[in-house]
């Protein structure tokens, strides 16, 4: 029997998403919805990890929903919701908290990053962030999760999960084991001042990362003080691999032009780096500052955006009940 196929992903609300969320995870969650069943959610119990400051938490639930959609997310299509607001979250999050082991958890490389120095004073929260993601993706039995590159150790751990709860419960293909959707040419996109780190929100520097809600001189501005070396634009994709700056720029420029990386690098080996950048910079304000303007449109109508996760809240609890159902009898909670 071919089981049907199920996407669930989630972006956290913490603050103005970026180029990588963009291309790790937004356009493909939008070609997604062409050919599969669909759930998005703004995962804000995930955001609240670490401190959030509670009016800017709400403020950037609104705005990530109005990125999905100026993204080109379909709310009468895919379901889009907020996490908080379907309890099944926590309730399963508890249950898979007493399936996981500690061992598992101790590998996790993003609690090492985020945790820091002094991990003790981390927050308990932050530790089993990804049991909470693997009952995001288990209530709705999905059974593919597009996710940028670093978030391909936490999906493994999901399906640990889903395969110990199996075992445990002995109900065989209860939960599927969700496969990953990665995209193929930039998993990750790193930062524009470091091209070993990758681009995130949390990252001091604005000038590390391209905002969806850049102005046109913004990005002009990033690009022209990115990273790169002194040297031109090396000839082989060899060369290039042992320059972080400079490859993460030419993957950028490929994914968004559509055009092979060889092909990339025949029109740009041997020229000045300004030559890139002046053509990545077209190309970024014309890709970006539409989505950007989109966003700003959409938040004029708070009502709206309120309304798509009413609707979306109705939809994603009607089908995490009837699964919550199935899965507290399995565990035999009455
Ligand atoms: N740099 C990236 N390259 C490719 N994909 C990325 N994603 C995030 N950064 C990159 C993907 O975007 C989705 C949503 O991520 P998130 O915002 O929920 O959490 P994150 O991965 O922790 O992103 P940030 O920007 O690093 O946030 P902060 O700084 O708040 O922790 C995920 O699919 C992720 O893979």
């Amino acid at each position: 029997m071919t089981k049907k196929k199920l996407v669930f992903s989630g972006v956290q609300p913490t603050g103005n998403l970026h180029l990588g969320n963009y291309l790790g995870a937004l356009k493909n969650f939008v070609s997604l919805q062409k050919e599969m069943n669909c759930i998005y959610c703004v995962v804000d119990l995930h955001a609240i990890t670490t401190f959030q400051n509670p009016t800017e938490l709400q403020k950037n639930v609104l705005e990530t929903v109005a990125s999905f959609i100026a993204t080109g997310l379909n709310p009468d299509k895919s379901i889009l919701f907020n996490q908080s607001s379907v309890s099944g979250h926590a309730e399963l999050a508890w249950i898979l908290n007493c399936v996981s082991r500690i061992g598992w958890l101790n590998r996790m490389t993003q609690f090492k990053d985020k945790a820091g120095s002094d991990k003790e004073k981390a927050s308990v929260g932050l530790y089993i962030y990804p049991n909470l993601m693997a009952a995001d993706i288990l209530l709705y039995k999905a059974t593919h999760v597009p996710v940028g590159a670093d978030q391909k150790q936490h999906l493994e751990l999901s399906r640990d999960i889903a395969q110990k709860f199996n075992n445990d419960f002995n109900c065989k293909d209860f939960f599927p084991l969700p496969d990953p959707l990665i995209p193929k040419n930039v998993s990750r996109v790193m930062s524009l001042r470091d091209g070993t780190k990758k681009m995130s929100k949390s990252e001091e520097s604005d000038y590390s990362r391209i905002n969806l809600r850049d102005s046109s001189d913004e990005i002009s501005k990033k690009i022209k003080k990115a990273k790169t070396n002194s040297e031109q634009i090396p000839v082989s994709l060899n060369e290039l691999e042992k320059r972080p700056e400079a490859l993460n720029l030419i993957n950028i420029y490929t994914e968004i032009s559509k055009t092979k990386i060889e092909k990339v690098l025949n029109e740009m080996s041997g020229k000045e780096y300004s030559f890139l950048k002046m053509k990545l910079t077209e190309l970024l304000i014309s890709e970006i500052t539409p989505v950007g303007k989109e966003i700003e449109k959409l938040l004029k109508d708070k009502s709206h955006l309120e309304q798509i996760l009413k609707k979306g809240k109705e939809k994603a609890n009607i089908i995490a009940e009837e699964n919550l159902k199935n899965i507290r009898e399995k565990v035999g909670l009455i």
